[in-house]
């Protein structure tokens, strides 16, 4: 018989439709087309070479919003989206980032809270790549309890008037609209915000050691000024976090991705590489963590699909994303770091792509919730008790 396909040792690819098999093709070309040949100088630069161009690469692609309906979105399935989130995030986890706050973050907030002038205004454009939005919850005082968030809005007339400071912005100083959450008489409430609304600047936030390949900012609200219709039609946390269950679901898949990678790389390191005479693969200790690796991966693409196919069915409940993150971020990261040793001393060069991988993983292990935060999270669907105060 015809040699295990080493990636996909477990025969997942049953689990797929040839229709979700050629979005997964079409994704991947694209990836290793316009994004793994580059991603390493972008990383090591801390620059993405003509972002604008890549992002409108992106929405021609449909991957904007791809799993929205209408609006110029290609409302494509929730398996879909995950499988192009692990395609993309197979070459690095700061284009899957900027995809994910685009389309899970800003565009569906957008979609899901906005009114009919807020979605004709901004979705089209979005989807196509040709305006770039993000998403500021986190504070420089407040992250995992966004609860504790200081950015105000203040009615002023007909106007709000908002004032603060958001930190760690994905996208933030490229955007066009920025999805500002803010505290008001009445709860924490969404606005969309155009950039250049007067008083408000995104200065980028340099010396990252992870994401390097992505823009993360400062968002300064210096009483930006904003008519009644720019607030989103949703009061209380729930706005936000019902936001951030789409890209943590797009997350479970994207670390599958950098997971992938990280295999591959290993096993194709451990085939050429001899010592002693043998190839490295050769060794038992070696085969055992490529095994390890496998496992994981094996079991966080078949935890993918399956969220996927409750998402699609309207069925996905947020402690099952919590669930996924918590466990595909915190295994990739395991992976990559496994990787790293197999590679030995070439494993912490760019030439190769699983420190950069690992590095990452750091972010993201981090952002959209925390391990802590995911475990709380799971803790409480298990007990009934929130241990988070
Ligand atoms: P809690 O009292 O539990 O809930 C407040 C209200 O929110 C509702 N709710 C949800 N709604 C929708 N989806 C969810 N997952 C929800 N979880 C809670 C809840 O029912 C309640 O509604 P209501 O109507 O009763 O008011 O809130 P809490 O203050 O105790 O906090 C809960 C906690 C800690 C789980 C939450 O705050 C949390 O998830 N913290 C982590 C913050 C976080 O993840 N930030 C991410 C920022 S964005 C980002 O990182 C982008 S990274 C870039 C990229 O993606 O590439
Ligand atoms: P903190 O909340 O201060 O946590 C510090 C540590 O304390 C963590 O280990 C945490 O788990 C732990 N901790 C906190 N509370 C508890 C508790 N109750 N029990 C046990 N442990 C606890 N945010 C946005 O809004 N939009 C973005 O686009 C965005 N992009 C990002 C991009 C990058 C590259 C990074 C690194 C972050 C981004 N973030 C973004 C911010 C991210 O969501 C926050 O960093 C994250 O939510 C954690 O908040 P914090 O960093 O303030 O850490």
């Amino acid at each position: 018989t015809a040699r295990v396909d080493p990636l996909d040792v477990a025969g997942l690819d049953d689990l797929l439709t040839d229709d979700e098999k050629a979005v997964r093709a079409s994704v991947r070309n694209l990836s290793e087309r316009r994004i793994a040949p580059f991603v390493a100088d972008w990383f090591e630069r801390g620059e993405i070479e003509d972002i604008r161009g890549l992002t409108e690469d992106l929405g021609a692609a449909g991957l904007l919003g791809m799993h929205l309906e209408g609006y110029g979105c290609a409302g494509m399935s929730a398996v879909d989206y995950g499988l192009a989130c692990l395609e993309l995030e197979s070459a690095d986890s700061g284009v899957r980032s900027l995809v994910s706050v685009q389309g899970s973050l800003a565009m569906y907030a957008i979609w899901r809270w906005g009114s009919e002038e807020q979605k004709e205004q901004w979705l089209p454009q979005m989807a196509a790549g040709k305006a770039i939005g993000c998403f500021g919850l986190t504070e420089p005082d407040s992250g995992s309890d966004p609860g504790s968030m200081r950015t105000r809005a203040e009615r002023d007339g007909a106007d709000w008037v908002i004032t603060g400071r958001k930190m760690w912005i994905t996208n933030g100083t490229i955007a066009d609209v920025a999805i500002v959450w803010a505290t008001t008489r009445d709860g924490v409430r969404g606005f969309v915000v155009p950039t250049t609304a007067p008083g408000f600047s995104a200065p980028e936030i340099r010396h990252k050691q992870s994401l390097r390949a992505s823009v993360t900012s400062e968002l300064v609200l210096d009483a930006v000024r904003v008519p009644d219709s720019a607030a989103l039609d949703v009061l209380g946390l729930k706005g936000p976090l019902s936001c951030l269950n789409e890209a943590r679901y797009g997350i479970v898949w994207g670390a599958a991705g950098a997971a992938r990678t990280a295999l591959s790389t290993a096993l194709d390191y451990a085939g050429s590489r001899v010592q002693f005479g043998q190839p490295i693969a050769a060794f038992q200790l070696t085969q055992q963590k490529l095994v390890e690796m496998t496992l994981e991966y094996t079991k966080a693409v078949l935890l993918a699909v399956h969220l996927g196919r409750r998402k699609d069915a309207g069925t996905l409940r947020p402690e099952q994303v919590s669930l996924g993150k918590l466990n595909n971020v915190r295994s990739a990261l395991e992976t990559c770091r496994t990787a790293r040793s197999v590679l030995g001393a070439n494993g912490i060069s760019a030439e190769y792509p699983v420190m950069r991988h690992a590095n990452n993983l750091e972010s993201v292990l981090t952002y959209e919730g925390t391990v802590e935060m995911h475990t709380l999270i799971v803790g409480q669907a298990l007990t009934g008790h929130a241990a988070f105060r």
